[in-house]
């Protein structure tokens, strides 16, 4: 493979006077508020980190690279970019219209020439791209569950680069790491991906990868989407630059990229690398399961350990970039050093040590030692700072059912539990209370119901977070919101679902508030049960029954459960 050609790449940005000026005029366009994953989307696109691309998908394009991974032109590109909005949104704006790009706080990053609109088809794009059209996979759940239901495509005018306030002087454009390349005189550079932290066995394959390709290195993470439930950006940071000291002085570099993943697997690797070539590398270490998305709902992977490299290799000639194949890393204690594990000659008479991650995620969970041999203990500072034992971090407890299940007595009786054992704050969101309080507006149709339990998710996300216990009982009838309210907590801490498991039987013979009876007269509407959805949890963390079951009892039963879950202490 030849050296890259480091000369600048094409950017979509205007030059300053002119952004000045198309701020001024697009002031007065439609606009639409991007999604945290279309900023990431937008600022690759318009500093080149995804060249050739000139603005999110057209419809011919898209389906070009969904149906084969090409575009209209012919070039390879394996993942559809695409501005996903509401019907309203669309509702609004013809094909042939200029309209505004802003992020969450206004700011207009650029303008959009709208050349196509159309309703794409999510089953086949999940199908196609991410390999199967299940939920499990977080992409397919973002694109049913979160994306709009309507593409716009057309071409970028680049007006500023979203803003950044963390980590400045790490972030580089495809350019500016061009230009540093350039400066450095580096001619190879080998870019390793990363959503994690790095451990001694990472340090030792990223530093064996640069010298098999004789290249510099340069460590890419990504800090903008990653897999839900990772470990935030901040503190990984923070353990890539405790690690940079273990490299050779002036080998290695290292650049945050505000890329949002997909998980996508084989493609997601292609993608990395065209990426990668934007930004002036020559060589992509590609490892086992690259950018995997974890287990479909059936318990399997959803694509085989070596697929991402085959598709790399596949196409690499075409890319230009060349593949370091990842080779698994494991201690050898009798030499006390880390070797690639299908190249120990001796493996039955040595011992072989390694630690999982999730391994890693109990030790650190339960506070336990992280050996030498592991992880540099800088790093393992960090983490123990971010992630402190489980008996200490924050949690959520949600309950679930029908109306007069005893959602709210059990959740009485466990906050009080909770208190007395003291230690942290805990706060209940209890459905009435709630509705009282946040959302006296809503009313009970679909849209209103997932509205509310977004709402108390997003609190229960915050107190979780900040290291307190929140303890929420609304009935939450439907199995998807609830669903996007465990990621939104499980990103800082733990979620314990709990259905309260009481037939609908049994609460409309207690009818503690006469409802049940109105409903059935026909006098409220959409009453959960009798009128009404409800999809009953599938996987909860608790199932409790509470007929002939007393209060204390269930409250207890979920005691239990957080302490099988090391998250209270007996
Ligand atoms: S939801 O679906 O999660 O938003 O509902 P929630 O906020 O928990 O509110 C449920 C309480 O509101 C009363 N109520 C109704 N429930 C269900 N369906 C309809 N149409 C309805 N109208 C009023 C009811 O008393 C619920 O109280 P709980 O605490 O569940 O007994």
């Amino acid at each position: 493979m030849q050296p890259t050609n480091l000369a600048p790449i094409p950017e979509l940005f205007v030059s300053y006077d002119s952004a000045q000026k198309l701020k001024h005029e697009a002031g007065a366009l439609v606009s639409w508020d991007l999604t945290p994953r279309q900023i990431c989307d937008l600022e690759l696109l318009m500093n080149g980190g995804f060249n050739p691309l000139k603005g999110f998908l057209s419809e011919e394009d898209y389906n070009g690279v969904v149906e084969n991974m090409r575009l209209t032109s012919g070039e390879l590109w394996p993942m559809p970019i695409t501005l996903d909005v509401g019907d309203d949104f669309a509702n609004s704006v013809e094909v042939g219209q200029d309209i505004a790009l802003r992020d969450q706080e206004g700011v207009i990053l650029a303008m959009m020439s709208v050349t196509d609109k159309w309703e794409p088809n999510k089953a086949n794009e999940a199908k196609k791209v991410f390999g199967a059209d299940d939920s499990a996979h977080p992409a397919v759940n973002y694109l049913h569950n979160q994306a709009g239901k309507i593409y716009l495509g057309g071409p970028i005018t680049g007006i500023q680069q979203p803003v950044h306030y963390d980590f400045r002087a790490r972030r580089d454009t495809p350019n500016e790491l061009r230009a540093y390349f350039r400066k450095m005189g580096w001619r190879r550079v080998v870019a390793f991906q990363t959503r994690n932290p790095l451990h001694r066995a990472h340090q030792e394959l990223t530093f064996r990868a640069a010298k098999e390709a004789q290249a510099n290195l340069l460590i890419h993470p990504v800090v903008g989407l990653t897999k839900p439930g990772d470990i935030d950006h901040f503190t990984r940071v923070r353990c890539y630059e405790a690690v940079l000291d273990q490299y050779p002085a002036s080998t290695t570099s290292m650049s945050l990229l505000n890329l949002a993943m997909r998980m996508g697997g084989p493609r997601e690797a292609v993608w990395h690398g065209l990426i990668r070539k934007n930004h002036g590398c020559t060589h992509f270490i590609v490892g086992r399961d690259h950018a995997g998305p974890g287990k479909n709902s059936a318990g399997e992977d959803f694509y085989g350990p070596y697929d991402a490299q085959d598709l790399f290799r596949e196409h690499q000639e075409e890319m230009g970039i060349e593949m370091v194949d990842f080779k698994h890393m494991v201690f050898v204690q009798d030499r006390a050093q880390y070797e690639p594990a299908d190249e120990i000659a001796d493996a039955d008479d040595v011992t072989i040590l390694n630690i999982s991650g999730t391994e890693l995620r109990r030790r650190l969970a339960e506070g336990l030692e992280i050996p030498e041999w592991f992880s540099f203990p800088a790093v393992v500072e960090e983490l123990r700072k971010s992630r402190p034992p489980r008996a200490n971090q924050g949690f959520t407890v949600f309950f679930t059912g029908f109306s007069g299940s005893g959602k709210s007595t059990i959740a009485n009786a466990l906050m009080v539990k909770l208190m007395e054992m003291g230690g942290r704050p805990v706060t209940l969101l209890d459905g009435d209370i709630v509705r009282k309080n946040l959302s006296s507006e809503l009313g009970f149709s679909k849209e209103h119901r997932d509205l509310n339990i977004r709402r108390i998710g997003y609190v229960a996300s915050e107190i979780t977070k900040n290291g307190g216990i929140a303890i929420c009982a609304p009935i939450a009838p439907y199995a998807t919101t609830r669903r996007a309210v465990r990621e939104d907590v499980e990103a800082f801490g733990a979620f314990i679902e709990v259905h309260v498991a009481t037939s609908i039987e049994e609460c409309e013979r207690r009818d503690r508030k006469g409802l049940y009876k109105l409903a059935r007269e026909g006098k409220i509407k959409e009453f959960t049960g009798i009128s009404d959805p409800y999809d009953v949890p599938v996987d909860p963390e608790l199932s409790v029954e509470t007929e002939n079951v007393d209060v204390d009892n269930c409250a207890h039963q979920v005691i239990l459960k957080l302490e099988s879950m090391g998250l209270i202490k007996a």
